[in-house]
């Protein structure tokens, strides 16, 4: 009997390295904002939507499976990022197996770039909801729900009868809206266990509960290894009443005490940040943020007010220490421009992120020695460094498609594995400069300092380390014996992406 519960999902993915488990203790645990907005936007309209966290909560295919058949809903929404294809694959069809009438619906970032593509290969995905989902996913279950013909909505991939076959069909998107004020409040109310269960990364955060927001959407830059194909160029926001509206609801409702922006570039307009600190100010809110921006758009005074407002942290996209490089990948920025904005941020009294990749198309051993000279100058206090992955959906993956990256490499899309080399260089090399650039960032005595200190005035973080190097000493202890430690669906991935190395 059909009703209208949807339940959405995030699939498990490989996010650790098999037998590196232990290292999930210390890495980023934040929900699927994505799933929250269109849980809230159903529930909107007359729809009953529930969520599977299955990474956050270590759920395996068959654990999401089993949840699934139980809770016998009509619909399945399931999100993924490149590398949760295969699993999110395994789920549906899963579920088709038990219950052949619910309808599966796929979107987020990977199908955002590769639609047809993904349609095409998994049969067991039924419909694809392309780019931002909140309006489409109502009118595609309204009209399900009605009985009627879908090749109306907007946004959407489906399977038409053709003369022989089904053919696939695209349709086109919405136009954007300006403003996200429309859209409801995420339905954090959702999530189990919300928010002790969704801790950021270690060493990320000042204080908990921490809770994210995006407060805009859509990035005008087009930096050659980004994939902005969900959101687009138009930056959208939320008005800064709308935010702190947001923000007083997580923490009178949650205790919520820290806020990680997450938008892809939060200081996209100087005006809206500036109102937005001033209203934290006026209303007395006590709350610290995190946020990302480009290092070109910030200024002194700006940055000075962040921090009067609570910003604790911004991550500053600088990719690598050499021009050369900023300039193949479009970056439209310069060292000189990360140099100043570090500086002011630090003057500021924000910490400041790093976020750089390695074995981008031109690195080699002269670029790398210009990031680790570059690392070591400049006053960051975390590092964040991605091996450089062409992602669908990023100019780059154009370019690079169909020299030796194939599509089956999807699930090793996480940026832990080398899934490419630049000319001249090869993986073991890449995988040894990697390990090099983070142990000469992270063994500086200034660091090492930094982290006691803060060890010491943050004792929660000092546990969950405590506890991660405990579970890592165990893994190398059982590794020595010879015990097997992965679990059988990540030996089973292990299989599937055979001819990649796995990370070092
Ligand atoms: C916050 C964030 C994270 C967080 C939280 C991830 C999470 N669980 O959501 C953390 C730090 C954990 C993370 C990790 C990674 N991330 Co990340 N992340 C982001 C970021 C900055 C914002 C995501 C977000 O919250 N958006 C806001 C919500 C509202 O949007 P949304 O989730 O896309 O959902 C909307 C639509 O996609 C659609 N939709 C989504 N799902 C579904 C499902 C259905 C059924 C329907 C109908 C619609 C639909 O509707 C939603 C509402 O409009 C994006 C950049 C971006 N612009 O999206 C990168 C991004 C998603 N990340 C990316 C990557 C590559 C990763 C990593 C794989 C590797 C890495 N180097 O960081 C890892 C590990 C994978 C993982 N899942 O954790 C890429 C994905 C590219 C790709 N093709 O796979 C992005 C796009 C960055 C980029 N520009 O390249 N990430
Ligand atoms: S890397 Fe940042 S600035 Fe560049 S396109 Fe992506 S979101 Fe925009």
């Amino acid at each position: 009997m059909s009703n209208k519960k949807i339940l959405l999902i995030t699939p498990p993915y490989e996010r650790i390295a098999p037998g590196y488990e232990f290292v999930k203790q210390i890495t980023n645990s934040s929900p699927s904002l994505g799933l929250l907005h269109l849980a809230a936007e159903v529930r909107q309209h007359g729809f009953e939507p529930s969520i599977i966290e299955s990474d956050i909560f270590s759920m395996t295919v068959d654990d999401v499976v089993r949840q699934a058949v139980e809770l016998n809903p009509s619909y399945i929404g399931i999100t993924m990022f490149t590398v949760g294809v295969w699993t999110a694959a395994q789920i549906a069809r899963g579920i088709k197996a038990a219950l052949p009438d619910t309808t599966i619906l796929v979107g987020g970032p990977h199908i955002s770039s590769m639609a047809l593509e993904t349609m095409e290969r998994f049969s067991e995905f039924d419909l694809a909801v392309v780019g931002e989902g909140e309006e489409i996913l109502v009118l595609l279950l309204e009209a399900l729900e009605a009985g009627n013909d879908v090749s109306g909505v907007p946004g959407i991939v489906y399977r038409e009868r053709g003369e022989i076959q089904l053919v696939l069909k695209q349709n086109p998107g919405l136009p954007v809206k300006k403003n996200l004020d429309y859209l409801p409040m995420p339905a954090w109310d959702l999530l189990p266990d919300f928010p002790a269960a969704y801790t950021p990364a270690v060493y990320d955060f000042p204080r908990q509960p921490v809770a994210s927001i995006a407060a805009s959407r859509g990035c005008p830059f087009h930096c050659k290894f980004c994939d902005t194909s969900t959101f687009g160029a138009s930056v959208r926001a939320y008005s800064p009443e709308r935010l702190v509206g947001m923000i007083e609801h997580l923490q009178s409702t949650y205790g919520i005490r820290h806020i990680m922006f997450v938008d892809d570039l939060f200081v996209a307009s100087r005006q809206r940040v500036t109102r937005l600190c001033e209203l934290i100010l006026e209303k007395k809110i006590e709350i610290s943020w995190s946020c990302a921006s480009r290092v070109d758009v910030v200024k002194p005074d700006l940055l000075k007010l962040m921090k009067r407002a609570g910003c604790w942290e911004m991550s500053f996209g600088l990719e690598t220490g050499s021009d050369e490089l900023l300039k193949r990948m479009d970056k439209s920025a310069s060292l000189a421009n990360s140099v100043r904005a570090l500086n002011w941020a630090h003057d500021a009294g924000i910490r400041s992120k790093g976020l750089f990749m390695l074995g981008y198309p031109g690195e080699n051993e002269e670029t790398i020695a210009a990031t680790r000279k570059f690392i070591r100058s400049v006053p960051l206090t975390i590092m964040n460094m991605t091996k450089f992955t062409p992602y669908p959906g990023s100019p780059i993956y154009r370019d690079i498609y169909g020299t030796n990256i194939r599509d089956d490499h999807w699930e090793k899309m996480n940026g832990m594995n080398f899934l490419w080399a630049p000319e001249g260089m090869s993986i073991d090399e890449l995988n040894t400069n990697y390990r090099k650039l983070l142990t000469s960032f992270y063994s500086s005595p200034r660091i090492a300092w930094y982290y006691t200190r803060f060890s010491l005035r943050y004792p929660a973080h000092l546990r969950r380390l405590l506890k991660f190097l405990w579970q890592m000493l165990l893994a190398r202890g059982r590794s020595l014996l010879g015990v097997d430690t992965t679990k059988p669906q990540a030996r089973a991935s292990m299989l599937a992406g055979n001819d990649i190395k796995e990370p070092g």
